[in-house]
């Protein structure tokens, strides 16, 4: 299967893995840094389908307890439709892809005390042996040194409103561009430039596939952003295929699987708008910038919409965790 041989290193995209059976026949071809779940070490090693899942949105996206009944039912989801949860955070000096029920809960309590990690921040936790939550950055690079392609979340970090003053853009739309690993999300926030974060990812070379009917890059809490995504994908099995071929071509760029909010739950997206609005001035007022600025923003935004926008999240997580799930099982079947 596609995850077998990506394990094996017998395609192009796992270069980690290729580079170390180069250098050293001796040396393990997973790096000494990953600490495999007894769980995912088994799906891993037997081709089967995984799909990791990141650990600030428990941390700094959602509040407790919340976040880690969360964590637990998009864990569920994925193995109910067949494939292998894998949630990843950096404890004690090790990459942990797969973690028990203590450690969700340690990450669930940490709240901002655990380091939210992007790939700047990577080597300085590991080797300060502090806790890490990674980000969309950080859970792609996890990832990708484990051999897992695919990827769930809520939604990606991109150019913040103002960023041609700032410079703000998150460091995901770079990883993006240079880590092999499929993010599925119910696109970006309205807290972002949306028409600035399409940009940046056509810049860093990045598929975004509108998944479903709509043809339309979603907006987080609401399906539309008027904005057209320059792909559209009906099916997992079409999804599965371009990761494929982008893997069998060896393009190092990763994808973009941007899911709609069901519809069910998009009923309070104006209502969340003006939360939204009103949030991004008291950051302004307060001053609030560099990588407190989302957390921040997503913070503020379930408090004032009274935790409309956290049932809102939770939901379209839940959706996108079922449709990664589906897309790695798909893949995990296919021959290239
Ligand atoms: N957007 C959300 N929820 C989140 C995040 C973004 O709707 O939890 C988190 C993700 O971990 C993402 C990170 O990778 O915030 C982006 O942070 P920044 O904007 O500082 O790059
Ligand atoms: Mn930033």
């Amino acid at each position: 299967s596609t995850f077998a041989r990506i394990r094996r290193g017998s395609l192009s995209s796992a270069a980690p893995v290729i580079r170390h059976r180069c250098y050293s026949q001796v040396v393990s071809s997973l790096s000494p840094y990953i600490r495999l779940s007894p769980r995912v070490k088994e799906a891993l090693d037997n081709g089967e389908p995984v799909v990791a899942l990141e650990s600030t949105i428990i941390s700094h996206g959602m509040p407790y307890p919340q976040n880690v009944e969360t964590a637990r039912l998009v864990e569920g989801i994925i193995a109910k439709h067949g494939s292998t949860p894998a949630t990843i955070a950096l404890i004690d000096g090790k990459i942990n892809v797969g973690l028990g029920e203590e450690e969700l809960e340690r990450l669930g309590k940490s709240g901002k005390l655990a380091i939210k990690t992007s790939r700047r921040d990577m080597a300085a936790v590991l080797s300060q042996r502090r806790l890490g939550a990674t980000t969309v950055s950080g859970t792609m690079i996890a990832a990708h040194m484990a051999g897992i392609p695919i990827f769930a979340t809520g939604g990606i970090g991109g150019v913040h409103r103002g960023a041609e003053l700032t410079m703000d853009i998150s460091a995901d739309l770079t990883e993006l561009g240079r880590t092999p690993v499929a993010v599925v999300c119910a696109g970006a926030k309205s807290i972002l430039d949306l028409p600035k974060t399409l940009e940046y990812l056509e810049t860093q070379g990045v598929p975004v596939v509108a998944y479903g009917d709509a043809a339309e890059f979603p907006a987080f809490f609401s399906p539309r952003s008027g904005l057209s995504a320059p792909w559209n994908l009906q099916t997992a099995k079409e999804v599965a295929s371009l990761i494929r071929v982008n893997m069998d071509i060896g393009l190092q760029t990763g994808q973009v699987i941007a899911v709609p909010i069901p519809s069910e739950y998009a009923g309070a997206s104006s209502e969340i708008e003006g939360a939204i609005e009103t949030a991004l001035c008291e950051a302004e007022q307060q001053g609030i910038k560099g990588k407190e600025s989302t957390p921040f923003l997503l913070k503020r935004v379930v408090e004032l919409t009274g935790g409309a926008s956290l049932t809102a999240n939770i939901a379209l997580v839940k959706n996108n965790a079922r449709v990664a799930s589906q897309i790695a099982k798909s893949l995990a079947g296919m021959k290239s």
